[in-house]
């Protein structure tokens, strides 16, 4: 793989997180948070975002990785009850070549319901 570009503190994300752009928060701490994604695929659609400045998974640290995870969890579980989900989706891209379009690393946290496709 050629090398990933460097991380870009003018990515739509990193914005999120400084305030400069709205968004509907739906859980923060320390570490992370959590706001709806503005082209959802399914109703519930969330994005929980470590606030390190990573671009993915490749370049972040394994304590930023450690928490975020619990806050998928966290995350993950709140939709399934609030949704009556009948599962939960979580996706991760890392790179063009996997689908990553915004470059500040963050997880999909999607609820899903028997017979019901994702949106495109
Ligand atoms: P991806 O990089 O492909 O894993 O997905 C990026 C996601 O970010 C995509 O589902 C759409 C979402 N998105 C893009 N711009 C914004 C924005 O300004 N606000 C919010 N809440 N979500 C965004």
């Amino acid at each position: 793989m050629t090398k990933p570009a460097a991380y870009d503190d003018n990515n739509i994300f990193a914005k999120i997180l400084r305030g400069e752009i709205p968004s509907h928060r739906i859980y923060e701490d320390q570490h992370t948070v959590a706001f709806m994604d503005v082209m959802p695929q399914a109703p519930g659609h969330v994005l929980v975002v470590p606030k390190a400045p990573s671009r993915n998974i490749l370049d972040a640290d394994p304590a930023t990785l450690a928490h975020a995870i619990t806050v998928v969890q966290k995350v993950a579980k709140a939709l399934e009850e609030v949704f009556d989900a009948d599962g939960v989706f979580i996706a991760q891209f890392n790179e063009p070549a996997a689908g990553q379009t915004v470059f500040h690393l963050h997880f999909h946290v999607i609820p899903r319901h028997e017979g019901v496709a994702l949106k495109p």
